[in-house]
């Protein structure tokens, strides 16, 4: 009956893609709980609670107002009751237990730092941990054992961890354009990812690279970035072909993508005042004028490039929602190359994101709000 209580009882829409999640919202601090409990779910392999944890923080980052009393808690939808005990645990008493316990267990410390290296995913990092792994400086001892890209993520790992700021995605953007153009100088390259949603920081930066004349795009993303290469622009990269027997799964993503580690030469300095006076060099090694920096490159055919601008915008639980969504709701099946009806047995073609949503039935939302 209270004013409160009607906000919190306010319809829900069930999935993250029917509802406007903006980047800033009114529940940091339990959105940040929820997440951390979510990580240290999907740290234990349990996907069921990594789901129900990060769905229960999706809602929270669309509710227009925030959370005040353990009383608004009850109404709220698609939040499991470990979330709501969570919730009302930091509304009562400003912290909750099991958050501090995970954030100081040494399993969620040592898999957070494990999986910060670019190239060591969850299972990586969990065997690690079996075998007594706790550290980067334990990683030492089994260096023969890591895959080329692990041992470059161990070496830039200072530099990755580093948030990569909009102006250094920008510079980024120009070494990436200014590579492809000198073969294609009409080749289209859009910043996907978290910038693309309005981050103003992200732990990479994502590109996607089409053309309307598929023949152009052919052996392109090998020559640009052979060229960065041999510029000294390139610390680390693999590509991975294209594949084409994506069809099968909706959650394989088939296009030609080159993971890689920049050397990102730093922005030129503003003249100062004193710019002539001689400063005495007491440290003799010489500063690094660049900082290793993470990029994603996806080239698409331009009859899919909808689709893949879609899929590569995130957030990742955006995505997974959307697919979840067509699937379950629509009988369809989305993934970055197409659309395809499950029932009628066949594709949708389209020529913007909004047709997608279109063909999905569902409201446009623009890339800032779809930070679920
Ligand atoms: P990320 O770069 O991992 O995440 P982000 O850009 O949203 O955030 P951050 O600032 O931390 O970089 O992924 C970007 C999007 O790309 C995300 O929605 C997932 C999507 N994506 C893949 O990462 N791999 C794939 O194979 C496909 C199809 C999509
Ligand atoms: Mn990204
Ligand atoms: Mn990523
Ligand atoms: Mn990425």
């Amino acid at each position: 009956s209270s004013v409160s209580s009607d906000k919190a009882t306010q319809e829900t829409p069930s999935y993250a893609c029917q509802r406007r999640t903006p980047l800033h919202h009114h529940n940091k601090e339990i959105v940040d709980a929820l997440q951390i409990l979510a990580l240290s779910a999907s740290f234990q392999g349990s996907e069921a609670r990594y789901l129900g944890f990060t769905r229960a923080a999706s809602v929270l980052k669309c509710l227009p107002f925030t959370l005040q009393s353990a009383e608004e808690v009850k109404d709220l939808q698609f939040c499991g009751g470990h979330s709501k005990t969570v919730i009302q645990e930091i509304l009562e008493d400003r912290v909750c237990r099991e958050v501090e316990m995970v954030k100081n267990s040494e399993h969620y410390q040592s898999m957070k730092v494990l999986t910060g290296i670019f190239g060591v995913g969850i299972r990586t990092a969990d065997k690690w941990y079996r075998d007594g792994i706790r550290s980067l400086s334990d990683l030492n001892e089994i260096e023969g054992k890591l895959t080329g890209e692990q041992k470059a993520g161990l070496l830039h790992y200072t530099d990755l961890q580093q948030p990569v700021t909009r102006d250094e995605a920008e510079r980024v953007e120009q070494l990436v354009k200014g590579a492809l153009q000198s073969f294609v100088p009409d080749v289209q390259v859009t910043m996907t990812g978290g910038f693309r949603r309005g981050k103003q920081e992200g732990h990479d930066v994502d590109f996607l690279i089409t053309h309307p004349n598929e023949e152009a795009l052919n052996g392109l993303l090998r020559k640009a970035v052979a060229w960065l290469d041999s510029k000294g622009s390139i610390l680390y990269h693999h590509i991975k072909g294209r594949s084409h027997n994506f069809a099968r799964s909706s959650t394989m993503d088939g296009h030609e993508t080159c993971y890689a580690i920049f050397a990102l030469p730093n922005a030129c300095p503003e003249k100062s005042p004193d710019a002539g006076t001689i400063q005495p060099d007491l440290d003799k090694s010489p500063p690094r004028n660049w900082k290793a920096v993470r990029v994603d490159l996806v080239v698409a055919p331009y009859s899919e490039y909808s689709y893949a601008l879609l899929g590569w915008t995130g957030s990742k639980h955006f995505e997974r929602e959307l697919r979840r969504f067509s699937l379950q709701v629509k009988k369809m099946s989305l993934n970055s190359h197409g659309l395809f009806d499950i029932e009628k047995k066949c594709h949708y073609p389209a020529t913007s994101e909004e047709e997608i949503f279109a063909h999905l039935g569902l409201l446009y939302l623009t890339p800032s709000e779809r930070n679920a």
